[in-house]
């Protein structure tokens, strides 16, 4: 184990005594769902792992939502507030960093091979750059692993059904743009409110992978999925620029292997159980499933708008190396 580092205060669980930080560092994270999902497992595996190799580390994780969402802990952790660490979706970070959501634009990978290539190679850090540079916000590994499909009140198993189809996507504009060119009615609402919209009738579907929609219940108002695989989910595990700062140098070494290995174990973890998840609703009569008639259709649709994207943020070299890994 590593000597602990100089007293030092971290977000805003540092207690003070008699006007001095106390000698502990506690970091604060943040996941919108329960023990269960892969997230959580994966934020507890790195302060384990951190655990395991620094002593004097108090790690203080929130659990289902009581932080808020992913669209809130973008802010917190640009403005080093509230939460220290969390796992993320780049496409729910987009306000702060325009190119950060090419890493999980729908229907980037081809498959799990191509994803795994891509996470375990240096090809994202340009955009990893871009992140900390405008958001200052470090990814310190990649989780994630799960297939989004479709998600709604109705049956959508082709083309004409998907036609005008009302919908939520995450906040990146590039999200919009590709459901749009697929001919849905895509709309940015944020997570915690997509279970209302769609029992209200504002929105008749979202997009999701199983881990999320078992944990969240989002198939008691949406029990159609339809097996379009548009995205496999890149999840950075990220901390706030200003927290990771603070840290003693042994201390910054220790938690850029934990993210990483975390990482590791959260992309087997949620890969491996993403099926097993699907089949379990299934079982349960939880969720109907459908395949996407003419699903190989939509990749032609949607390569121009990601073309226009890339060429808009001046990474087209990028996104040819992503396709090419
Ligand atoms: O769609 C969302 O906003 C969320 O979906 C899942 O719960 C996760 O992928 C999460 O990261 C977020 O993207």
């Amino acid at each position: 184990r590593l000597a602990r580092g100089a007293a030092i205060a971290i977000g805003l669980t540092a207690v003070a005594t008699s006007g001095v930080y106390a000698d502990d560092i506690t970091l604060r994270g943040a996941s919108m769902f329960d023990n269960d999902h892969a997230f959580t497992k994966t934020m507890v595996k790195f302060a384990e792992l951190v655990d395991e190799n620094y002593d004097g580390v108090t790690f203080d994780l929130r659990l289902n939502g009581e932080l808020g969402v992913e669209s809130d802990y973008v802010t917190f952790l640009q403005q080093g507030v509230a939460i220290d660490y969390t796992i993320m979706a780049p496409s729910n970070m987009a306000s702060f960093a325009p190119s950060i959501p090419l890493m999980d634009m729908p229907f980037l990978f081809r498959d799990l091979d191509h994803w795994n290539a891509t996470l375990s190679s240096d090809v994202l850090a340009p955009l990893e750059a871009e992140l900390l540079e405008k958001a200052d916000i470090k990814i310190i590994g990649y989780t994630g692993g799960g297939t989004r499909n479709l998600l709604s009140s109705a049956p959508i198993g082709n083309l004409d059904e998907l036609k005008g189809h009302k919908m939520r996507v995450m906040g990146a504009p590039i999200q919009a743009q590709i459901f749009a060119a697929l001919t849905a009615a895509p709309s940015a609402i944020a997570y915690n409110e997509v279970y209302n919209a769609i029992q209200s009738g504002v929105i008749a579907g979202f997009e999701n992978e199983a881990a999320s929609i078992q944990n969240l219940k989002f198939y008691e108002v949406a029990p159609h999925l339809t097996l379009t695989r548009h995205t496999i989910t890149v999840r950075p595990i990220v901390m706030s620029g200003k927290t990771f700062r603070k840290l003693p140098e042994d201390l910054q070494a220790v938690v850029l292997k934990a993210g990483a290995e975390a990482g590791a174990y959260g992309r087997e973890l949620e890969s491996r159980e993403d099926a097993v998840k699907l089949q379990e609703m299934v079982d349960a009569g939880q969720v109907i499933v459908q395949e996407f008639e003419g699903r190989d259709q939509l990749l032609g649709m949607v390569v121009p708008v990601q073309d226009e994207y890339a060429a808009s943020l001046g990474a087209t070299e990028l996104l040819a190396a992503i396709r090419a890994k």
